[in-house]
């Protein structure tokens, strides 16, 4: 893991100065201290199976609204700059719609007035990256749960995939990312419109970003524009079912 965490802070450092895609260098905060060693070394050697046999529905911690953190400390693509993402934001997303297509019966657009009318939950939790560091902060949003509902699964479907407006690597590419769909119908897996009872800020990923309590940091989609149903993920880009994964990263990420 101490390599994977050494190639990552390389290849950040590549893209910041090379792109300059709205990227926060933030990775000299490479910590050693023990909790994150522990974290980290805890759940790579596992299996998924086993890890998910011993802890897979369990909810995240939630926190009193007194832990909060007073900022949340923003991560990765900060500000994106990819054209459609800048005119959707020059609207104030006015015209941004959330796709939920693929092996769906139904597929469904949601404005973000659309997506505020449906049933929401509020969490505050916290957020761990791989590089060492955690914030708390409060989450509300509508559960995938009741977005797949809506659209109704189809015969095959087993990934939910994260279409995203950022270009992280800067080579034209955009960040994805996948779960399954247990954790799809998590209760605290959900799409996050607003942080801190405030509409979710572009440094942290507006105006939709998911929330993926279980998991780390880099599962946690940002900038989200389309959420796809799919029987496999092995066609995208690297074919590892996310930007961070396809650079060696685990697909699981539980915690
Ligand atoms: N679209 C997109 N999502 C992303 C990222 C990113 O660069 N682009 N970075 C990931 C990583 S590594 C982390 S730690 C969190 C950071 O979220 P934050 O900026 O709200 O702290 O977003 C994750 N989701
Ligand atoms: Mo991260």
């Amino acid at each position: 893991m101490a390599d994977l965490l050494a190639s990552r802070r390389r290849l950040l450092q590549g893209l910041a100065a090379g792109a300059g895609a709205g990227l926060l260098s933030g990775c000299d905060a490479l910590s050693r201290e023990p909790r994150v060693v522990s974290v980290l070394g805890a759940v790579e050697p596992l299996s998924m199976r086993v890890q998910r046999a011993l802890t897979g529905d369990r909810l995240a911690a939630e926190f009193a609204e007194s832990m909060i953190s007073p900022v949340f400390r923003a991560n990765g693509s900060i500000d994106p700059r990819t054209p459609e993402y800048l005119a959707l934001k020059a609207g104030g997303f006015a015209a941004y719609r959330l796709r939920v297509d693929g092996l769906v019966r139904r597929p469904l657009e949601f404005s973000l007035e659309a997506l505020r009318a449906l049933p929401q939950r509020t969490q505050v939790t916290r957020h761990d990256c791989v590089e060492g560091w955690s914030v708390i902060g409060k989450w509300q949003g509508v559960p995938l749960a009741h977005l797949l509902d809506l659209a109704g699964l189809r015969p095959g479907a087993r990934y939910v995939v994260f279409d995203c407006f950022d270009d992280l690597a800067g080579d034209g590419s955009r960040y994805y990312e996948s779960i399954d769909l247990d954790d799809a119908y998590h209760p605290q897996t959900i799409a996050a419109h607003r942080l801190n009872d405030a509409p979710l800020g572009v440094a942290n990923g507006a105006p939709v970003r998911m929330r993926i309590e279980r998991k780390l940091g880099y599962k946690h989609a940002k900038y989200v524009h389309a959420i796809r149903i799919v029987d496999s993920y092995a066609g995208l880009y690297g074919g590892k079912g996310g930007f961070w994964e396809d650079r060696k990263y685990d697909w699981y990420a539980g915690i």
